[in-house]
């Protein structure tokens, strides 16, 4: 079937993205963008469309695919998916992509839009209907039964949910995970007509979709049973497959062979396909490059002394978890990514543990509900998530059932930054300082790589008594410290050039910020998190290539925030650039405060920030994010220079 042949490809040009959900929910797509719904791909706006939300947006190659078969793009556009300033994003965007009605990739928000649509549309007296295609894990979500109690209390016969029942999720079993059974038991108890039908099957998919307008008055829930990783032998019921591209040719031909049977596409038209794909990123690179002002040798291990070993921060979080697990007051709390932020560390090799170990499902508020309840009994919770959703999703639970009353909470929020790359916007967290460090008792760590964030991981679990988040990436970052470094809770560190070495590591000192004392250098930047490292890289090429000294501070405790450190930059220096990987301003006017606020500053005191400038992230390579957003040594090192040589 071509929907799921040209999905497939993309996703494995794409070299990531979400195989299993965008096959099982292949025939549902087609019956309702081919078949059931009145769209009118020429005028995407047309207003006496039928509105198909994609509340589950990591189907998104499902989506494109369908939406290019309709006629709203050609299908050379799915084939750019997730790469950088694609039409296709990682997850759908309704300003980027024709015919996506909503933006969506995080759970449980697109029936209540849907909802909201189906009154609005009612309202108007328009025939339109509304379909809302979710997940059967993602029924997890305590949104989803807001949505569905609001649609059964407004009778909105113009609503059609449509459940992709393939019984798994990341995880595992959606039954293990979290049982979401008797699942058309609970829709009817919420007013809803609930109708079952095999959907891999299109003729019974027609029938439930006609069976649903033949319902007035009360809107439909479609629950269609699926295969996840439907068509393709190797996939099919595999959770495996969730969220990974076939990783060689030879898996994505055979992959192409069982969607395809005897039809199958001929070597040469796959070669097209996928040349298509690298030509448009080819077509970009002036573009990112256009955003970055390069400094020739001055990159990650290009030259003698730029070598860095690179390694995922969140595994440095993950084995930190697993070395402490054996304190009997520490229990974890999983929501489906447990492998993904490497929280299952702490069970992986100890199954004596998981009884220590409580899955909620896709619940992020219920996550910290039940953390914030596991407190009260003495253990120390440790619970984690994307930051976007451990962080933004449950911030009023975080607000008033733990930080309020301050109980041992510990937050792991993974995905921080642009650097998260091709997923996209949607799951890349850059607002968690903001949002945190205005909460009272709650510490906040970001760590500068892997090694530190195991330190503080350790730190923030076991010596801080209260509501603590961790804030960690994605991707393999460099390691710019050692294991004898230093890292005292809510001391900065001072890093300082010393001259070349073969490792860019050992070209530099680090002292914590107390024991310093001041070489007055010509700048000083104050960076947290994995652009740290980045700071470092400037200060690198401020002395190699301008003859100006910087003072490096590493404010790994965001909050409490080390003013000393801080007030000493500003009399010892009084040049100050700030760098997060973050909303610009969420780290740096903590910094800018504390400078600014103080009546010992001394010296008029000249500030810049580097952080994101007020926009949303995108999908691309994580390099290319971070020079597309203006967050390298290079950018620093830029506003440095302007500053130092303002009068
Ligand atoms: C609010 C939120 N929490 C977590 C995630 C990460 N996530 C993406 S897909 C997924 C599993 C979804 O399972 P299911 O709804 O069953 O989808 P399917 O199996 O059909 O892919 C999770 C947890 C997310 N996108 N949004
Ligand atoms: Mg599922």
């Amino acid at each position: 079937m071509l929907l799921r042949a040209h999905a497939m490809v993309a996703i494995y040009a794409a070299g990531s993205g979400h195989p299993g959900g965008s096959l099982s929910i292949a025939d549902v797509t087609t019956a309702l963008f081919l078949h059931e719904a009145r769209l009118n791909p020429k005028d995407p706006r047309w207003p006496g469309r039928d509105r198909i939300f994609f509340s589950a947006g990591h189907k998104a190659p499902a989506l494109y695919t369908a939406l290019a078969m309709t006629g709203f793009f050609p299908m050379d556009e799915v084939l750019t998916l997730r790469r950088f300033d694609s039409i296709c994003q990682g997850h759908p965007h309704s300003l980027k992509c024709p015919g996506v009605e909503i933006s969506s990739g995080s759970l449980g928000q697109g029936l209540g839009v849907a909802v909201g649509t189906a009154l609005g549309l009612r309202l108007e007296g328009s025939k339109s209907r509304v379909y809302c295609i979710m997940g059967d894990g993602e029924q997890q979500e305590g949104s989803v039964w807001e949505a569905a109690m609001a649609a059964g209390h407004y009778r909105l016969g113009n609503l059609v949910a449509i459940v992709d029942f393939n019984r798994l999720q990341i995880d595992g079993d959606v039954e293990s995970v979290m049982n979401i059974r008797p699942l058309p038991d609970k829709y009817r108890a919420f007013g809803w007509n609930a109708v079952e039908c095999d959907g891999n099957n299109m003729a019974e998919l027609l029938d439930a979709f006609q069976a649903a307008r033949q319902c007035l008055g009360k809107p439909t829930v479609i629950i269609a049973h699926t295969i996840k990783g439907k068509g393709v032998s190797f996939m099919e019921n595999v959770a495996a497959w969730h969220g990974v591209a076939p990783k060689t040719r030879l898996e994505l031909d055979q992959a192409l062979a069982d969607i395809l049977g005897r039809e199958v596409w001929s070597r040469d038209e796959v070669n097209a396909m996928l040349a298509k794909a690298e030509a448009f990123s080819a077509a970009k690179a002036p573009q990112v490059e256009a955003a970055f002002p390069a400094v020739p040798g001055c990159w990650w291990n290009d030259g003698d002394d730029m070598q860095v070993d690179m390694f995922p921060t969140r595994q440095g979080f993950g084995q930190a978890l697993g070395a402490i697990g054996g304190d009997p007051r520490i229990v974890t709390i999983h929501v489906d990514i447990s492998g993904s932020i490497c929280i299952n560390q702490f069970e992986k090799n100890h199954p004596e543990r998981l009884p220590r170990v409580f899955s909620v499902g896709i619940a992020e508020q219920n996550m910290v509900q039940v953390a914030a309840g596991l407190a009260t009994t003495g253990r120390i919770p440790v619970a984690g998530d994307y930051g976007v959703f451990a962080c933004g999703r449950c911030w009023d639970q975080l607000r008033t059932s733990v930080c309020y009353p301050n109980l041992n909470v510990k937050i792991a929020g993974a995905h921080a930054g642009v650097s998260v790359g091709a997923d996209g916007a949607t799951h890349q967290a850059l607002e968690e300082i903001a949002l945190l460090a205005t909460l009272p008792n709650m510490t906040l760590l970001v760590p500068c790589d892997a090694l530190e964030t195991g330190k503080m991981t350790r730190l923030g679990i076991l010596e801080v008594v209260g509501p603590t988040y961790i804030r960690y990436a994605r991707e393999a970052t460099p390691i710019v410290t050692r294991p004898e470094t230093p890292c005292v809770l809510g001391k900065a560190n001072v890093i300082r050039y010393r001259g070349r070495a073969p490792k860019f590591v050992d070209a530099f000192e680090t002292v914590v910020a107390d024991a310093y004392t001041s070489e007055k250098e010509d700048v000083a930047l104050v960076a947290c998190g994995p652009i740290l490292p980045e700071a470092m890289r400037a200060a690198y090429i401020l002395k190699e290539k301008h003859d100006l000294e910087a003072r490096v501070i590493n404010m790994h405790t965001v909050k409490p925030l080390d003013e000393a450190a801080i007030l000493a930059a500003v009399n010892d220096i009084g040049l100050i650039v700030t760098a997060e990987e973050h909303q610009i301003g969420g780290f740096g006017n903590l910094v800018a405060g504390v400078a600014a606020r103080h009546k010992a500053r001394r010296k008029p005191l000249k500030m810049d920030m580097i952080g994101i400038e007020d926009r949303f992230g995108e999908s691309g390579n994580p390099w290319e994010l971070m020079k597309v957003f203006h967050l390298t040594a290079e950018h620093i090192v830029a506003k440095a220079l302007v500053l130092a040589n303002s009068k």
